[in-house]
């Protein structure tokens, strides 16, 4: 894959078999604002090195993918409103035009597996939206982990979008969905959604075993690990509910659609909060961090 770029650090822990940890940059670019963004991206490499894995940031740079960036880089990432939103769908385009590009899930996952990167963290996935019987937006991230061989560390699904729906379209997809050391799905701001835990794990070992087994059965495509919001940073269901729909209602009314009403919600919600709900995400992102790191771990560490 020559025209993907990895840095020095990233294609030597690649070659010697040790822990590297995809991060997204998305979330720099339109899931929080500057300059919280491009601080919690550079905490997150930091705690990812800090377990002993080698993070790689991924994002397209003047059309080239990248994968692990400098610090200018991130700064570009977290301050440039040029920067496009790219999925899987905007890919060709952002390389061919030689924009810069910040990328989902969906993108961050097959750049990730291009390169040879198993464990990808992030802060929530995106999903089937509410009332997407009638808008049909269903995120790409959900194709994505239907057919691409990465594990994605999230804090669970945000109620911006239908839990329920989401955790069925994860099924039909094949997609296990674990959650760690709890019984409930999280919902990102909150430890309870009010639907079971499919599966559940207890630590990166239990974890780790699952992407064992369920790659060297042959069966490809990604893991959804939930990583429950620690209980101190939480903000309970009941009361973000209403915020969330309170922000929903306001991209009705402006008539969002498509690709800006994930950042628009995110924005909003931060607004309608003062920031409180932009503290509780950088620090399940970091928690995260921390968990995926152990995961990269215990995945090398573990005999194929
Ligand atoms: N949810 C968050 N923060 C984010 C996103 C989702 O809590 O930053 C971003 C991720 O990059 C995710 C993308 O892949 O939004 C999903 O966008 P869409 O719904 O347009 O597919
Ligand atoms: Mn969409």
């Amino acid at each position: 894959m020559s025209q993907i770029q990895l840095t020095d650090e990233v294609a030597d822990a690649l070659a010697q078999g040790r822990p590297v940890v995809a991060l997204e940059s998305t979330i720099i670019s339109h899931g929080m604002p500057y300059p919280r963004n491009v601080e919690m991206a550079r905490e997150v490499e930091a705690i990812v090195r800090e377990g002993g894995a080698v993070p790689a940031t991924i994002a397209v740079l003047g059309g080239v993918p990248r994968v692990g960036l400098t610090e200018d880089a991130l700064e570009l990432l977290a301050s440039d409103p040029e920067v496009i939103k790219v999925s899987v769908r905007d890919l060709p385009y952002v390389v061919a035009r030689g924009l810069h590009g910040a990328t989902t899930v969906a993108a961050t996952m097959r750049l990730a597996s291009l390169a040879g990167i198993h464990v990808f963290v992030t802060g929530g996935l995106g999903g089937v939206h509410r009332r997407a019987q009638q808008s049909f937006d269903i995120s790409a991230d959900l194709t994505e982990l239907g057919q691409t061989s990465v594990a994605v560390v999230s804090a669970g699904v945000k109620s911006i979008l239908d839990i329920g729906l989401t955790l069925e379209t994860l099924e039909t997809l094949g997609v296990p969905v674990l959650v760690t050391g709890a019984d409930e799905f999280p919902s990102f701001y909150s430890r309870s959604s009010g639907f079971a835990a499919p599966m559940r794990v207890d630590g990166a070992v239990e974890t780790a075993a699952v992407l064992r087994a369920k790659w060297s059965l042959g069966l490809p495509g990604g893991v959804v690990i939930a990583h429950p919001i620690p209980v101190a940073d939480e903000i309970p269901a009941a009361e973000i509910g209403g915020i969330i729909d309170r922000a929903l209602a306001d991209a009705d009314r402006l008539g969002m659609t498509g690709k800006d009403i994930t950042p628009y919600l995110l924005g909003r919600i931060v607004e309608i909060t003062d920031g409180a709900s932009l503290t509780a995400n950088i620090a399940l992102v970091k928690n995260n961090a921390t968990f995926g790191a152990a995961l990269a771990v215990a995945y090398a560490d573990m005999p194929a």
